[in-house]
């Protein structure tokens, strides 16, 4: 027999990996993909997801466990669930969120049977290490009328009045829907329809989650009956968000957009004991999967994140204050105008940074030559590995341009781009590096995370440059801690 698997050897054996990230959640081993059951039970934060223990590659679908007392350093769980061969799960659990029942902290997920999915519970003890599954599982036996049975899952449960209630993602043959369930004891749930219909056809919300930003936002009155929906589309793999009121069980838009427009995929929100949105997403990898089992691990997560509605009612998104807690050496960002060509950044030489940098337009708006801001980050002294974000203040759009992000021919190096409304105020664009993730927030009004693979000891200087009338003017650098023991 082989030594019992522990979290902490596999985390230290990957430590060294040239693209592991030093301040992003990833599976101590192997794969990892959607975030599930995150929750604050008594203080201290869990996030579980979606992991197979034995290789880095999708399948034997488990739930992975961590806790977190800041949001940033992450003490690795018992594997929460995994799937009983005789059970309703015996072919993958599948996503789904955690609540707290009267002290009881409560799994409700999707359990996978021979392509049906079937919404299940787990219950915990008060460490949230042991996880038993009752027998009144499965808790919603069958999907709907005319919903297929595969695609119904993914249960995002929340309190509302003296019961609970529940939303599932769900495709008929012609549209895809966010179902409503209502229970008093998360044992038996009774549908209630569906909240809200997206009626293209070929779509599948996965993911989906409703949740009320009332007294959230900063502007109180205009933050009344305000609720965000958020789903994972396929086969688009886009993150849609909607802001909109939630009332007589239908949830009606009134405006809509990207999440992030990277490689980020099925995030999920919990409103932690504070009052806040925190939200954290998946992060996919954009190498091949012989590079992923080469590397041993696969996926990571974002940075939690904080959503809210600012003043005009738009939503917002920032990192949690809680990574700031990571700064430590600062340096300043010189200023760059127009005619300054490439300015080249002396310090510091890092892979793992925060860059703030405040980014000015032309003020002309849109229509005119594009004017942006590029900063290059993970950059090798003569600039043949590069990874450039690209801010273009007049057209409200950020780019993430990976052209050159690595000599390696197998990665993707396809652009991203992220869109805000235009502007002619200065941009705020705080840029997370950290090995071989780009993680970008322009004004907390658009995000951006992109993968990239730097192949070179040297890639990880900061260069900045501008064309037509953009500048840069001024900014912060600073290196970031690692959040991992033994961290190479
Ligand atoms: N991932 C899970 C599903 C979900 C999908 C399976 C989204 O529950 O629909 O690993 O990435």
């Amino acid at each position: 027999m082989g030594a019992p698997y522990d979290p902490a050897d596999e985390r230290t054996a990957l430590a060294r990996g040239p693209h592991r990230p030093a301040y992003h959640f990833a599976p101590p081993t192997n794969w990892l993909n959607d975030p599930n059951g995150l929750i604050q039970f008594d203080g201290t934060y869990h996030l579980s997801y979606q992991h197979n223990p034995a290789e880095p590659v999708w399948g034997d679908i488990h739930w992975g466990h961590a806790r977190s007392e800041d949001l940033l350093h992450w003490t690795d769980m018992p594997i929460a669930l995994e799937p009983d061969a005789a059970g309703v799960d015996a072919d993958g659990c599948f996503s789904g969120c955690a609540v707290d029942d009267g002290g009881v902290p409560t799994l409700v997920y999707t359990g996978i049977d021979d392509d049906r999915a079937r919404q299940c519970l787990a219950t915990g003890d008060e460490t949230l290490r042991q996880w038993e599954k009752p027998s009144a599982n499965p808790v919603v036996e069958t999907s709907p009328p005319g919903v297929d049975a595969f695609d119904f899952r993914d249960p995002f449960v929340w309190r509302e009045g003296d019961g609970w209630s529940m939303v599932v993602g769900a495709a008929t043959e012609s549209d895809s829907r966010v179902l409503l369930y209502r229970s008093s004891a998360l044992r038996e749930w009774e549908y209630r329809g569906a909240v809200f219909v997206d009626d293209r056809p070929d779509v599948m919300w996965e993911c989906p989650a409703l949740v009320a930003l009332d007294g959230r936002g900063r502007g109180r009155d205009r933050n009344k009956n305000q609720y965000l929906l958020l789903g994972s589309l396929l086969p688009t793999r886009a993150v849609r968000y909607y802001v909109g009121s939630y009332a007589d069980e239908r949830f009606e838009p009134r405006a809509e957009g990207v999440l992030d427009a990277g490689d980020f995929y099925a995030p999920q929100p919990f409103v932690d004991e504070s009052g806040r949105i925190v939200l954290v997403g998946w992060v996919e990898e954009a190498r091949t999967e012989a590079a992923q089992r080469a590397a041993g691990w696969s996926g990571l997560m974002a940075l939690p994140r904080e959503l809210s509605l600012d003043e005009d009612g738009r939503l917002r998104t920032t990192p949690v204050d809680e990574v700031r807690r990571l700064r430590e050496l600062e340096y300043d960002l010189p200023a760059v105008g127009p005619g300054d060509g490439t300015v080249l950044v002396d310090q510091p030489r890092s892979e793992t940074v925060e860059l703030v940098a405040e980014v000015s337009g032309t003020g002309a708006g849109t229509g005119t030559e594009p004017s942006s801001a590029s900063i290059s980050v993970l950059r090798s002294p003569n600039g043949l590995e590069e990874t450039i974000v690209r801010v273009d203040p007049d057209r409200g759009t950020v780019t993430v341009d990976r052209s050159h992000s690595s000599d390696d021919p197998a990665v993707e190096t396809h652009e991203q781009t992220a869109h805000f409304e235009p502007t002619a105020d200065p941009v705020t664009v705080r840029c997370f590096v950290d090995r071989s993730v780009v993680e970008v927030y322009a004004d907390g009004r658009a995000c951006l995370t992109s993968r990239v693979y730097p192949t070179r000891a040297d890639s990880s200087g900061i260069a900045l440059s501008t064309t037509g009338g953009a500048s840069v003017d001024g900014g912060t650098v600073w290196e970031l801690a690692s959040v991992w023991d033994d961290f190479g």
